[in-house]
């Protein structure tokens, strides 16, 4: 089967899911064609099935802004063309299912049709999909898909309160390779905290959603009942946030780390003992997933799909959004607690093997099969 997967390149939720079944589907032998602006943050564009088509977006001093958009849509149909692609992927509706949509419409004219799968991520749905800028062509483009998947049961229900969706909407839940987590490797702690210190984390594309000024205050409110330092991985708009939290508690530099975007994740996530996430939206939560497949109890808010993942009480603990008091508790009560903090590490990891790769891999090639075979 060729299929071809379009979607944003960065370091967001969306992309980062696109990459990894892209790339496990090339694994398995099927040829991948990814469509995009840039290079996708994690492909292995060495893997002899994985294919990019760098969406090339031309300017002319009459455009006040470029239309990405109809390059996108004119790239989707060159590629389908010349490859003879049996099916597209669009992660996150806009703009790609409904660049997708236009060039289907292309593709009609020339008898060359395929069907169009449209993975719904978050914020497609929840926020930048609610504004009236892009809610109709939202709606038009999942409506128009030939099979719509969602990655939480929450999002789904979002979904269908927020829009009138006339076809069925199948959950599938984001996956984790659990095999690219290696054992923990003690040494490295050292680099980032003293022995008698617990290690923080929060790892995000630092958007208002994620509610970064939270992290740091519940880590201000813990370190003053633990010792413990604060890692922040990721960049984003609300990096400034950051800096000015630090202006304003100079005595916290030293135990706060920002590292930026981190090539070794997993190894950084291994050596941290609780993994922050007070998002105020969360369709899904990859990066608490993530973190529980390297044995990090979460501690979050109960936003969107969030208690899907996180469950309360087992591989952490979850509060109502913006309950900061009640998180730097239940971050005091685990990180004091040496036992409860070994099993919550223990049973984290059992969670994310319930999300691994190998079990969800197959219901996307399933639902594949079924999407082409209905066509
Ligand atoms: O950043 C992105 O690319 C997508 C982003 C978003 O804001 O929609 O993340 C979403 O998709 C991820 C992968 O499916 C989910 O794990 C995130 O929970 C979700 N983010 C939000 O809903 C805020």
């Amino acid at each position: 089967m060729k299929i071809g997967i379009l979607c944003y390149p960065t370091y967001g939720g969306s992309g980062i899911v696109a990459t990894e079944l892209g790339m496990s589907l090339a694994n398995k032998g099927y040829e991948v064609h990814f469509i995009s602006s840039a290079l996708p943050a994690r492909l292995d564009i060495t893997n002899p099935n994985i294919f990019f088509h760098k969406v090339n977006v031309q300017t002319y001093p009459l455009f006040q802004y470029q239309p990405y958009d109809i390059a996108l849509s004119s790239m989707i149909y060159r590629v389908v063309n010349l490859y003879k692609l049996d099916l597209l992927h669009a992660h996150y509706a806009i703009p790609y299912a409904y660049a997708a949509f236009t060039a289907k419409q292309m593709l009609k004219e020339d008898n060359n049709d395929v069907p169009l799968v449209t993975t719904l991520h978050g914020t497609d749905i929840t926020l930048v999909g609610q504004h009236p800028s892009y809610k109709h062509a939202v709606e038009f483009s999942i409506n128009k898909s030939d099979a719509i998947t969602s990655v939480s049961e929450s999002l789904k229900k979002d979904t269908l309160q927020f829009f009138n969706i006339k076809k069925e909407i199948q959950v599938i839940t984001n996956f984790i390779d659990n095999s690219e987590f290696d054992d923990c490797n003690e040494c490295q702690r050292t680099q980032f905290a003293n022995e008698d210190e617990k290690i923080l984390i929060h790892v995000s594309n630092l958007r208002p959603v994620k509610r970064i000024d939270e992290v740091l205050q519940i880590f201000k409110n813990v370190e003053k009942k633990v010792k413990s330092k604060l890692i922040i991985i990721g960049e984003g708009p609300d990096m400034e946030k950051v800096n000015q939290f630090l202006e304003e508690n100079p005595e916290l530099i030293s135990k706060i780390r920002l590292l930026g975007k981190v090539n070794d994740l997993y190894r950084i996530l291994q050596l941290s003992d609780v993994f922050l996430l007070p998002s105020e939206q969360e369709s899904f939560g990859l990066a608490a997933l993530e973190a529980m497949a390297a044995y990090t109890p979460v501690i979050s808010s109960n936003a969107g799909g969030i208690p899907e993942v996180n469950i309360q009480g087992e591989t952490g603990f979850l509060a109502e959004i913006g309950n900061v008091e009640a998180m730097s508790n239940y971050c005091i009560k685990l990180l004091s607690n040496d036992e409860l903090l070994a099993q919550m590490k223990i049973n984290a990891k059992e969670q994310a093997v319930k999300f691994d790769l190998k079990n969800i891999l197959p219901i996307y090639e399933e639902m594949y099969k079924t999407t082409i075979a209905n066509f």
